[in-house]
């Protein structure tokens, strides 16, 4: 007899169907069918990541981005194949990606109802070494009566339908929120699909990790000097000081921050005075899925989610992570005015 558990695979197109039909009964399917292009764009640049170093498509593009930063050609290419799998779906209005200056109107014919924020590979100065990087997306629906347009995504995180993220390392993993907690599946090469590996995240509340850029302490503010200085020298003397691990791609740092616990912070500083983290497509998806996922997120004075964009690309301190590590955090700058 076969062994029932393998070859009844739980992939994620079924898993997202199946929550439509038990939970969304007036859905008209258009989410599920826009996750759909997501994944394919997902399973293209994970294939382009495997191979990127035998068919010279590591190095940078000779071009820079809105942010001044230097592109590397995955960084195009992934771009380019994620607006082409979006546009054609059929499901978009409106993109943000953080490699066009503007936002993308998709032409009417093409047009849906949702907009897509996305960070297409997230993690660019790890790209050439091998080391994990990843694609970030949050999805608004359009406001009634609008056919698409910058308002729709110049809007608070917590008005976000659907989020996620995915992996590019050891393995592919595309952890998912639409609202009703957080699944994470993990790419099966093989079959070329996403398959549940991880259903119903839930980060502990407390950890044992830290996750920020030290070299950058000497521009830290009181309260987050304070904050890190607690952690490495606890208190109370029977307490073990926390550990440090910074991949320095923030899907990989906020990954392991869901599954393991702990904190990831990028601190606004003298230097970068409203942080370095975009709000649209790196801060809130990941608020989403964390505050899903039974963790916090907070800009250190506020609640992630409710920071209201002002621009596209507009960035903003953060720290996410378990529910208990941010709530210190927290404590830090209340006492510090
Ligand atoms: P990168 O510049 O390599 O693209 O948003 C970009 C990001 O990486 C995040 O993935 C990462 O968490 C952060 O910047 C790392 O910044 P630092 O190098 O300043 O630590």
């Amino acid at each position: 007899m076969s062994d029932h558990t393998k070859t009844n695979l739980i992939t994620l197109t079924r898993h997202v169907f199946q929550d439509q039909v038990e939970n969304y009964k007036e859905a008209s399917g258009d989410l599920t069918l826009l996750l759909t292009a997501i994944q394919i764009g997902c399973k293209f640049v994970a294939s382009n990541v495997r191979k990127a170093s035998l068919i010279s498509m590591t190095g940078l593009a000779n071009s820079s981005n809105i942010q001044g930063e230097e592109q590397k050609k995955l960084d195009v290419i992934a771009n380019e194949i994620f607006v082409n799998a979006l546009r054609s779906s059929g499901k978009v209005a409106v993109m943000v990606s953080e490699e066009d200056e503007e936002a993308i109107f998709v032409e009417s014919q093409y047009q849906g109802k949702y907009c897509v924020v996305f960070d297409p590979l997230d993690g660019s100065s790890n790209i050439d070494c091998g080391v994990s990087i990843g694609t970030i997306f949050g999805i608004y629906k359009v406001k009634e009566d609008s056919t698409g347009q910058l308002s729709d995504v110049l809007r608070p995180g917590s008005e976000m339908v659907a989020a996620g993220y995915c992996t590019y390392g050891s393995c592919s993993t595309l952890v998912l929120t639409t609202g009703q907690g957080v699944n994470g599946y993990t790419l099966d090469t093989e079959i070329g699909e996403f398959i549940l590996t991880h259903p119903n995240i839930q980060i502990p509340s407390r950890g044992k990790i830290y996750a920020v850029n030290e070299g950058n302490s000497k521009y830290w503010d009181g309260a987050c000097t304070k904050y890190f200085h607690s952690l490495k020298f606890p208190a109370d003397p029977k307490k073990s000081p926390y550990s440090a691990r910074y991949v320095g791609s923030m899907v990989a740092d906020v990954h392991r921050t869901m599954l393991y616990g702990g904190i990831f912070c990028y601190p606004a500083d003298s230097k970068s005075k409203n942080g370095k983290l975009r709000i649209l497509y790196e801060c809130f998806p990941m608020a989403f899925l964390v505050e899903q996922a039974g963790g916090r997120a907070t800009t250190g004075r506020k609640r992630m989610l409710d920071v209201h964009p002002e621009t596209i690309h507009a960035r903003s301190p953060i720290f996410l992570g378990s529910k208990e590590d941010v709530q210190d955090i927290e404590a830090f700058y209340k006492a510090e005015p």
